[in-house]
């Protein structure tokens, strides 16, 4: 197999980065394309750093084990198998699976700092922004919490504020102006997705 092609997915919380690549994988054979995602290489609860009111920012670059992310992404272009425990949000109702990444020609790196680090960047041939409007990305954000994470409305309010959008201010949205493409995704994404379909399987 030729070296893997590698698409990093970045774009702020909620922007529509998860069902974006969904629909892209769900376009493909399952061996035609990997998806290592960034939400699995969140450090451990006790090693996150934590604000002035004693609350885990799970928004900071530094929450991230990136040296570790970095890592499996380079075995996956060398062609090696790895595998990581899924994060669950720390979601006491969800076990946690094993997750098999195995390298394939498209390999898709998900998350809110795959540009913010250069060593993550650095690894990525396509980098793709995935840009939605303030008030759209909290309603996600208030029910994919409630749903998927099992957090109430207060704390989904709080962390947005607080962390959510200083975040996304400081360290997800300078690097808008490194990606290669800009996605909007107030209503739909389906045309842009097509290019980026098409465009991918060339690849293959
Ligand atoms: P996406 N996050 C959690 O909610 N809980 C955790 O244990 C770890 C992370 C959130 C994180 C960030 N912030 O905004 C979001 N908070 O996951 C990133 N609070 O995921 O890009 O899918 O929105
Ligand atoms: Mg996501």
């Amino acid at each position: 197999m030729s070296k893997p092609y590698i698409v990093g997915i970045t774009g702020g919380s909620a922007s529509g980065k998860t069902l974006f690549l969904d629909k892209l994988l769900n376009s493909f054979e399952p061996n035609q394309v990997c998806l290592i995602s960034q939400d699995n290489y969140y450090k451990p609860r006790h090693q996150q750093p934590i604000d002035d009111k004693g609350v885990h920012n799970f928004d900071m670059p530094s929450s991230i084990d990136f040296e570790q992310y970095a890592l499996d992404i380079k075995k996956i272009q060398a062609g090696e198998t790895v595998y990581r425990q899924e994060y669950t949000f720390n979601n006491p109702n969800k076990k946690p699976k094993i997750l098999e990444f195995v390298p394939s020609p498209v390999v898709v790196v998900e998350g809110i700092f795959v540009l913010y680090y250069p060593e993550l960047a650095n690894l990525l041939d396509l980098k793709v922004f995935i840009d939605a409007k303030e008030y759209i990305k909290l309603k996600r954000r208030i029910v994919r919490d409630k749903v998927e994470r099992g957090y109430d409305l207060d704390d989904v309010l709080y962390r947005y504020e607080s962390h959510v959008m200083p975040t996304y201010e400081k360290y997800i949205e300078p690097f808008k102006h490194d990606a290669d493409l800009i996605v909007p995704n107030n209503r739909n994404f389906d045309k842009a997705l097509d290019v980026i379909k098409t465009y991918l399987r060339a690849k293959i």
